[in-house]
Order: C-alpha cells, then sequence, then structure tokens
C-alpha cells in the first residue's frame, strides 16, 4: 500500500499516508456496489423518490381547474413545503401559467409536462459538468463547505471516477483542523489506491495544498483533489484561510484552483441556499456538488439555488458509497422532481 500513497516523500515533515493495516477505519464498503452492475442515474433518482426527492406537487387535483389566484397560491403552498423559495417559486408558477394559459386545464398529464419543462429550463444552464483537461498542469479542484457536507466522502468518489476515467488523481488533505479528518481522506486515499498529501493536524492548509500541487507536476498527475476545513473558531476565520489557500495555489499556477466546488447538504433545505450566497460571495464558487439527495434532501433546494445563484451544478449525491455520485443533468432531474408520489 505504502508504494501507492508515497507523494511528499521527500519533504521534511509531510506526514504520508500511513498504512494502517487492520485499523481502516469503518468505511462504507462499495465492494457489493463494484460488483453489481449499476443501476443509471434516473433509476436511482427515482428509486430515492419515496425518500422525498419530487416535489410533491403530483398536480392531479389540477384537471379541470383553471389557474386562478387560488390554485396559484395552493402551488406555490406545495412548492414552499418541498424546499423552494418564495421567490423561486412564484417564477416557476408563472412559467407554468404561460405555459399553460388560463383556460380551464384539461389533464394532469399535460400539467405535469409543462411543470416538468418549466423546471427543466431553469435548471439547464446550470448543467455544465466538470472538464478535466488531460496533459497539462495538474488541475486543482478546491472542495469547500461546511463540516458533515459531505467534502470528504465527495473527494473519495471522485477519485475513484476520474481514476476509472483513466485520470492520474492525487489527494491534498487541507483539512488539517481534526486529525480524523486527515485519516478519513487517506483511507479513501488507500481504497483508491492514489497518492494522498498530508501533514500533522495544526499544519498550514495552503501549505498543505501547495505541497500537493509541487508534488502533482512533479509526478504527472492530472487532478488534485484538494479537502478544506468546514469550521474553524469563527466563520471569518474560515474565509481568510479559504482565501489563503487560493492565494498560495496561485503561485504556483495563475489558474489554480481550477475548480473552487461547494459541496452542499441537500437536506439542509434554505440554509444550504444560504451557504451558498455566502461562500459565493467570500470566494467566488466555480461549481456546486449537492450530497444526500437520497435523505432528507428536497430537490426545491436546488431550483432555488440555480435561480439565485449563477454557477453550475457538477454532480449530486446520492449516498454514503463510493459510487453514489452522479454527474448533474437537467433533463433527468427535472423529469424526478414531478414523478407523482414524489
Ligand atoms: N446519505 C448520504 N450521506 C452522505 C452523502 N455524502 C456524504 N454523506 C455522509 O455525510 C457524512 C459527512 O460526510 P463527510 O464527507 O465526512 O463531510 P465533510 O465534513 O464535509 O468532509 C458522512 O457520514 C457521509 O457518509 C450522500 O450523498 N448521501
Ligand atoms: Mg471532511
Amino acid at each position: 500500500m505504502l508504494q501507492q500513497i508515497d507523494a511528499g516523500r521527500e519533504r521534511a515533515g509531510t506526514v504520508i499516508g500511513r498504512p494502517r493495516a487492520g485499523n481502516m477505519p469503518a468505511m462504507v464498503d462499495d465492494s457489493a456496489a463494484r460488483s453489481a452492475p449499476r443501476a443509471g442515474f434516473f433509476q436511482r433518482l427515482k428509486q430515492k423518490l419515496h425518500r422525498g426527492l419530487g416535489l410533491g406537487v403530483a398536480l392531479d387535483w389540477i384537471a379541470g381547474r383553471k389557474l386562478d389566484e387560488t390554485v396559484v397560491a395552493e402551488l406555490e403552498d406545495q412548492l414552499l413545503l418541498a424546499d423552494v423559495g418564495i421567490e423561486t417559486a412564484e417564477r416557476i408558477v408563472a412559467g407554468l401559467r404561460k405555459r399553460l394559459g388560463r383556460d380551464t386545464v384539461q389533464d394532469a398529464e399535460g400539467a405535469r409536462a409543462a411543470l416538468r419543462e418549466t423546471l427543466a429550463e431553469l435548471l439547464r444552464p446550470r448543467a455544465k459538468p466538470l472538464v478535466i483537461p488531460r496533459g497539462g498542469k495538474p488541475f486543482l479542484v478546491l472542495m469547500i463547505g461546511v463540516n458533515g457536507s459531505g467534502k470528504t466522502t465527495t473527494i473519495g468518489k471522485l477519485a475513484r471516477r476520474y481514476k476509472s476515467e483513466g485520470l492520474k488523481v492525487m489527494l491534498a488533505a487541507g483539512d488539517t483542523y481534526r486529525a480524523a479528518a486527515i485519516e478519513q481522506l487517506q483511507a479513501w486515499g488507500e481504497r483508491n489506491a492514489v497518492p494522498v498529501v498530508a501533514q500533522q493536524p495544526g499544519a498550514d492548509s495552503a501549505a498543505v495544498i501547495y505541497d500537493a500541487l509541487q508534488a502533482a507536476e512533479a509526478r504527472g498527475i492530472d487532478i488534485v483533489l484538494a479537502d478544506t476545513a468546514g469550521r474553524l473558531h469563527n466563520q471569518a476565520g474560515l474565509m481568510q484561510e479559504l482565501a489563503k489557500v487560493v492565494r498560495v495555489a496561485g503561485r504556483l499556477d495563475p489558474h489554480a484552483p481550477h475548480e473552487r466546488m461547494l459541496v452542499l447538504d441537500a437536506s439542509l433545505g434554505q440554509n444550504a441556499v444560504n451557504q451558498a450566497l455566502q461562500f459565493h460571495q467570500a470566494i467566488g464558487l466555480t461549481g456546486i456538488t449537492m450530497t444526500k439527495l437520497d435523505g432528507g434532501g428536497k430537490g426545491g433546494v436546488l431550483l432555488t439555488i440555480a435561480d439565485r445563484l449563477d454557477v453550475p451544478f457538477r454532480y449530486v449525491g446520492v449516498g454514503e458509497d463510493a459510487a453514489d455520485l452522479d454527474v448533474f443533468d437537467a433533463e433527468q432531474f427535472a423529469t424526478a422532481l414531478v414523478q407523482p408520489g414524489g
């Protein structure tokens, strides 16, 4: 195992992913996920629907009604219950009204199709997959987000994905705030057999990521996935640390970090929206990954963020396993949101 995680060995003070034979922390076992054929994104989203991804705007009741003020208010209420913000809900209902006209709605199926198209229209401009160039300098992805949002897990999932696509991947343990965070990342490095650059807890996050970027360039690595802390002594301190990471990485490569990816827990509802706005204001995001859409996460959060922030969704997390990550797809997402019974 050690030869797989030896990046930066030559650097004094750099702790190289220590082999921990026999005492791997309890991680999710994805062996079943690896051997069994994975259902497609849409199937899996549909499987999650009963747990709350759907908007719950079944629209069956709408057949035979006109989109008058009462019906509009009812629709908006349903959207609010699904975590859609009020302004976004109003915009969606206005879009629906435009499509359906003011005559009596003939059938629920048609109304559903109109709602689906309204949602797709909102999400489409936000569906821009992350493209990793090959053969150039290492592409640095800085993972940002509050504690527990799923940063480290998403790094593990992405490492697996990119490696399977033939990219040379390295991880950087930039969350130096807690020892457990470093160990968690090292465990993901071992599971995916990719190098991890780490230092002691309390080390300077920017220095760890700078070291990783330098080692990555020397070793012809395509992509560095850098973890960061989700909480410091206070919010201003966290934002300052992230800004420093960005600044220091820029010394090695003026384009780095190439991706500033916010990881957001969709089950936080309106709080996720506020986090997105705050992080974007502080450091300028280039992408968002929404996690926990399999759990309490409701799709309405994505609609609100899509409406309020011009930042693309890159991936969605739909579980704790290494394979539970999908590229965000606006059409499929819109379809899943309006499934009856959601
Ligand atoms: N259900 C579910 N759990 C997730 C998902 N992503 C992460 N988690 C879990 O959320 C918890 C926090 O994740 P972690 O990666 O440690 O968050 P971090 O503090 O941002 O690094 C862990 O228990 C993960 O297994 C997801 O998409 N779905
Ligand atoms: Mg973490």
